[in-house]
């Protein structure tokens, strides 16, 4: 009966799809969709394009672009993640400014922040009643601060949405004595929230769940976040771990009832709303399918596995599934080296043109932006930050706030800017054509599918534009769902058009708008050959996007130059040209690219000691393709690697003579997540033999953030011979890995 059930849905949908006066639907809509065993690949793909968000999941994709807050102890340590040691005294903090945040990041055009109420290492920002490991153990206020209350009501007064980070990892409940996290406790039906005398709540929901003491503490902290702090639109839950105990386990759907009763706005993250794109580097897949094929009911998941491949729901990926759910990615990464704060000389900003790039791959990708900004020992963002968002802010405004197809004809459901009308292209040759009355030069078009109503259905699309009496492509893509940004070189035309070369059903496009981006000098990179010779040049893009048009002859930067200096006093248009690679043995390189009337992005880098007289002197084993010297050769891409056997691993170098040492650099590789060096020991020696400690170093966080990591040794040291010691490999894993060393004076 089913399959001829289905064959007859497979007739309908043909008849349908040529069928203009149809809606395009076939089936009821929903959000998860189950794959019955008689699916064809056929009907399945019917289901696929019946998949929609939640009016939550919907909403939160219409915020685009979302801040996160990184703030605790380690914005007082410098480190990325605590250990749950930290003497609640170090997060000493005098001054807080949540309204300066929040004017930044409206001024970026941010709509929800989501702070970490509470990191790893357990510390609470808020007045919880059921920890005394956090804020009200500081001198801040006298014990009596509260950072979400500050950061809510801002958000009220500048109209910004707020969401928590509580982080299910917690290293205070691990190592502390009476610690709950892992402490093998009963389960038992436990009343949510517990009663704590003289700190009633206003709001008398009460639950009972049967859990252990650490997924109590957990619910009634959430209780506390979710009603005593206004609305919260995010819950983010990190599935990241420094350390586990005792089997912990996590009872997410008693979490999910919680927040669905007392936060009914609410998404949660890591959980079936959003997922993790994959990546803290600001990476985007070229195809973001938000339809996420799955083996179990995602409605009732306990718990949820990272997604981290690149394919992740073309139809091959969807024919293996038992459930089609819709499950948005944000594409999560920080505005500086790290999560959190350490300093305003050696932690670099990305540049302005590196968030406003990330933001049109991230928001045109089918994805949110959740960028973080983190605040410094002052309770404030750095200027740097601010001026990033501000910048950021008024070219999203200048670019994407005017539609040069205002004016233009074509279908009017698609050209009315409003998301809730839209166009089924259901006719055999799928495209849409807008004409504006005088030509106009756009290198932006954005396209928006109906996913609300029609799910996500382009698989495959191209740009045409008329000129010179035809039509010319000028951008192609894959799939489109809540937000598509073509970027293609300036083209100046009065007519467009959009194909829709392949699609799941008939897609229903809701918008098309045109715009124009003022192209800047491009972004530079400078590198430095193992003889000390430094070039700069034409950053490449670092995720296999294409230039959009800065490169193309005609379109701009025709007289571009390149200035540096290298004192790190900041490039001028008096600066020393550069015009062939010059010899730099220390210090700092600043340079960037003019254009007539245009500064590019400042980019710097500064200089280790030079590598060319260094030399392994041993180490302890090596990996058939990653041989030592590859930990020394001033290129990132390639790495040594040790064997598995063996503990420490250790790198030992003579560096060619006496140098005096105040840090060194640690870049590990990326192809993998084996070999991170978590923690170790940097030793000495006078002879190359016999060795002495004089530092020990700790990196948090390299699995999921693989990027350069500096430390700075307790004191100078003056040495020929420096021995790198591993101590703890990330992820419990055996092998050391080094895919450059750098050390400066
Ligand atoms: C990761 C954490 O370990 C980092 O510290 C940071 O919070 C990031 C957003 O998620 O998994």
């Amino acid at each position: 009966m089913k399959t001829v059930l289905s064959y007859i849905t497979l007739v309908l949908l043909i008849v349908s799809c040529s069928n203009n006066t149809s809606n395009g639907l076939l089936m009821p809509t929903s959000s998860t969709i189950k794959i019955d065993d008689d699916d064809t690949k056929d009907s399945i793909i019917v289901k696929a394009a019946h998949v929609v968000p939640t009016k939550n999941q919907y909403k939160a994709l219409k915020n685009e672009f979302i801040a996160f807050i990184h703030f605790g102890p380690n914005t007082f340590t410098r480190m990325e993640w605590g250990n749950g040691f930290e003497d609640p005294k170090i997060f000493d903090l005098k001054t807080l400014d949540t309204d300066q945040w929040c004017k930044a990041m409206k001024a970026a055009n941010m709509k929800k922040v989501i702070l970490t109420v509470k990191h790893h290492e357990g510390f609470v920002l808020w007045q919880s009643r059921y920890t005394k490991h956090g804020i009200m153990s500081t001198d801040f206020q006298n014990g009596k601060g509260d950072i979400l209350r500050d950061l809510s009501n801002s958000c009220q007064k500048y109209g910004l949405k707020l969401g928590v980070y509580l982080s299910p990892a917690d290293l205070y409940q691990i190592e502390n004595k009476d610690g709950l996290y892992g402490n093998l406790s009963k389960y038992s039906d436990r009343v949510i929230p517990r009663p704590v005398e003289g700190r009633p709540f206003k709001n008398k929901t009460t639950f009972t769940f049967n859990v252990d003491d650490y997924n109590e503490y957990f619910l009634n902290q959430l209780f506390e976040l979710l009603t005593e702090y206004g609305p919260i639109h995010e819950v983010w839950f990190d599935g990241a771990h420094p350390k586990r105990k005792g089997g912990q386990k996590y009872n997410y759907l008693a979490w999910k009832e919680l927040i669905s009763e007392l936060a009914p706005e609410a998404v949660v993250f890591g959980k079936q709303d959003i997922r993790w794109c994959g990546n803290e580097a600001g990476a985007t897949r070229d195809t973001e399918w938000n339809v996420i094929p799955y083996q179990g009911n995602p409605l009732e998941m306990n718990s949820f596995a990272d997604i981290t491949g690149e394919d992740i729901g073309s139809r091959e990926k969807l024919y293996d599934a038992k459930y089609l759910h819709y499950q948005q990615a944000e594409t999560n990464t920080s505005i500086r080296e790290g999560w959190f704060y350490r300093d305003d000389t050696s932690q670099k900003v990305r540049s302005v043109d590196d968030v406003f790039d990330m933001y049109e791959r991230s928001v045109g990708g089918n994805t949110t932006f959740l960028l973080n900004i983190p605040p410094n020992r002052e309770g404030k963002f750095s200027p740097e930050d601010v001026r990033v968002l501000n910048e950021v802010g008024e070219r999203i405004n200048k670019t994407y706030n005017v539609n040069l197809f205002a004016n233009a004809s074509g279908f009017k459901n698609v050209l009315d800017e409003d998301v809730t009308t839209y166009e089924l292209l259901d006719a055999d040759v799928k495209e849409i054509i807008v004409e504006t009355k005088k030509p106009i030069t756009i290198n932006r078009i954005v396209i928006q599918e109906a996913i609300a109503t029609h799910s996500e259905r382009v698989e495959k699309h191209a740009l045409d534009a008329w000129v010179d009496g035809s039509w010319k492509e000028i951008a192609a893509a894959t799939n489109v769902g809540y937000k598509r940004i073509l970027r293609f070189p300036e083209t100046t035309s009065n007519k467009f058009r959009i194909r829709v070369l392949q699609s799941r059903l008939s897609p229903a496009i809701s918008n098309v708008t045109g715009h124009y981006y003022k192209t800047r000098p491009p972004q530079l990179s400078i590198t430095r050959s193992l003889d000390g010779q430094v070039s700069i040049q034409p950053k490449k893009h670092d995720f296999g996007w294409k230039p959009h048009g800065e490169d193309s002859a005609g379109n701009l930067n025709r007289a571009l130059e390149i200035r540096y200096t290298t004192d790190g006093s900041e490039p001028t248009k008096d600066s020393k040209l550069f015009n062939e690679s010059f010899l730099a043995t220390s210090g700092e390189i600043k340079a960037a690219a003019f254009s007539k009337d245009q500064k590019g992005s400042v980019v710097s880098k500064k200089l280790g000691i030079l590598k060319n007289d260094w030399k392994i002197i041993k180490v302890d084993s090596w990996s058939f393709a990653n041989k030592s010297d590859l930990a020394i050769d001033e290129n990132p891409d390639t790495y040594w690697r040790s064997g598995e056997k063996g503990s420490p691993h250790f790198l030992e170098l003579d560096l060619g003579k006496s140098y005096t040492l105040k840090a060194f650099a640690y870049t590990p590789q990326k192809e993998d997540a084996n070999g991170m060096i978590e923690k170790g020991t940097i030793k000495v020696s006078n002879d190359g033999r016999n060795w002495k400690t004089i530092d020990g170093f700790e990196f948090g966080n390299l699995i999921n953030d693989p990027v350069t990591r500096t430390h700075q040794f307790k004191s100078a040291v003056t040495t020929q011979y420096i021995r790198i010691e591993s101590k703890v490999i990330a992820g419990g894993k055996k092998t050391a890995a080094i895919a450059e060393l750098d050390f400066f004076e």
